[in-house]
């Protein structure tokens, strides 16, 4: 599959097993999953045939692996990024010292009073090196990164987790743990 199919695919995926499963007719479990062949039958439906192994090969050649299997590879679902409600159900871990939040100029009056919060997802979105929430924050306009404490919020029982792609999450920031980079 060339790379600008995979891409097309991805965002579909992105679609479909995050934001809107009901506009092609699927539902997820309670936690996002839902079964290969349910999804793919959907697609076909919709006008976008794949087969198993092309819906591996954009699982795979995901450049965030944004998607995963199940351990027996029936089932597949989103690792982060809902905005539709599913509990991931992913065990706590301990962040380490900091976390990084990229964002722009135009939000930070906003997050100075409030703090970080999810807005339409799930949760707030953290990343463990400088230069993915450069790229993050970059979707908007110039990036302006956030350093978050996130050491001292686990200090104070604030919860995180990670995703199987990487992605710090958790609830929300108040702003004292957050500093201008
Ligand atoms: C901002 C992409 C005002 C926040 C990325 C962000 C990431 C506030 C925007 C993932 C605020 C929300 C998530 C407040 C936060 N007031 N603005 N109190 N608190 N914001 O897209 O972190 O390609 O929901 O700074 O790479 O940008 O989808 O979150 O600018 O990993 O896999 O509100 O999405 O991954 O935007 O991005 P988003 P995000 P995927």
């Amino acid at each position: 599959m060339d790379k600008k199919h995979l891409i097309r695919v991805s965002k579909r995926l992105s679609r479909h097993l995050r934001h809107a499963p009901g506009d092609i007719g699927i539902t997820l479990t309670s936690d996002g999953w839902v079964e290969v062949g349910t999804l793919l039958a959907a697609l076909r439906r919709d006008g976008l045939p794949l087969t198993r192994n092309q819906l591996a090969e954009v699982v795979e050649g995901n450049d965030k692996q944004r998607f995963a299997f199940d351990e027996s590879g029936s089932r597949i679902r989103a690792s982060q990024g809902h905005s539709v409600d599913v509990d991931l159900a992913l065990p706590g871990a301990t962040p380490p010292g900091v976390l990084y939040h990229g964002t722009v100029s135009r939000f930070l009056s906003a997050i100075t009073h409030e703090g970080l919060r999810p807005m339409s997802r799930h949760a707030v979105h953290l990343s463990a090196n400088v230069e993915t929430a450069r790229t993050v924050g970059g979707r908007r306009g110039v990036p302006v990164v956030l350093l978050v404490d996130a050491a001292d919020m686990a200090a104070a029982g604030h919860e995180f987790q990670v995703s199987a792609n990487g992605v710090w999450l958790t609830a929300a920031v108040p702003p004292e743990f957050l500093r201008r980079l």
